[in-house]
């Protein structure tokens, strides 16, 4: 019945935003010559607008930068982001940014087990395959069956349109996937898509509403560093025969 495990990226399989995303996003700032700076509270404001460019441009006109700074703001954007990524994927390369607990034994596990990968996120393919092969070498690329990234979409998340590609792709339906998801905005866009979710949540997100999710852990853990369960279903605090099904589903 499960033949499929579709995963977020950032936050989810690795903590890339405060150190990974931040700091390239800050360099680019800098290498640009623009007194734009985020501190780690700032972006954790930020985080609530999904997308790299999205952020930037919402930052601006949010900050008051957009008159002062420039007329052709798209294209100081799309060449900010360009460098951002080439920043990115150096950190990565770096190998500064480890998976998160119990990520990759949940990776080999499925792959033992004949359940199918697929990532669907709102970041740039780049970064993903950065993040892949730093942590995981080259040829895990291809234990991936689809990989959704970036601008592939009209809309990105918290908006479904991600998810439904990947399911499309996949060649199935939702009923037969489990998303694995860091925030409140990654768990609207999969549950948009119908599909249930886990939530392995992280400083920036530990806060987010939950609602909705089939599981929160504070990470999927490993031996020697074991997994907090935080809330099963909304509003059930309690075992119920339901919830045991749902587990031995
Ligand atoms: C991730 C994001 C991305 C990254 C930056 O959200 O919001 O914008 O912060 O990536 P999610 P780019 O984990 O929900 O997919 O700069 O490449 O857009
Ligand atoms: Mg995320």
């Amino acid at each position: 019945m499960l033949k499929a495990f579709i995963f977020d990226v950032d936050g989810t399989l690795a903590d890339t935003e405060r150190h990974g995303h931040r700091a390239a996003f800050n360099r680019a700032f800098a290498d640009a010559g623009l007194d734009w700076s985020w501190s780690e509270e700032t972006y954790g404001e930020l985080l609530a607008v999904t997308g790299g460019k999205e952020r930037m441009l919402h930052y601006v006109h949010s900050h008051g930068k957009a008159e002062r700074e420039h007329a052709d703001l798209e294209r100081l954007i799309a060449g900010l982001h360009a460098r951002k990524t080439e920043i990115y994927v150096e950190l990565l390369q770096s190998s500064l940014i480890p998976l998160r607990s119990g990520v990759k034994r949940l990776l080999l596990e499925a792959r033992e087990r004949g359940i199918r990968l697929a990532i669907a996120t709102t970041t740039t393919p780049q970064n993903v395959s950065a993040l892949l092969i730093s942590a995981l070498g080259a040829d895990s690329i291809d234990w991936f069956d689809v990989i959704g990234a970036g601008d592939i979409v009209p809309q990105k998340k918290p908006a479904p349109d991600i998810y439904r590609l990947v399911l499309r792709e996949l060649e199935l339906g939702p009923d037969e996937c489990l998303a694995f998801e860091d925030s409140a905005n990654g768990l609207r866009a999969a549950r948009g898509a119908g599909l249930e979710t886990v939530i392995t949540y992280n400083g920036y997100t530990e806060n987010d509403d939950f609602s909705g999710a089939a599981l929160v852990l504070d990470r999927l853990g490993d031996a020697g560093s074991p997994s907090r369960v935080l809330q099963q279903r909304q509003g059930q605090d309690y075992l119920t025969v339901d919830t045991i099904e749902g587990i031995l589903r």
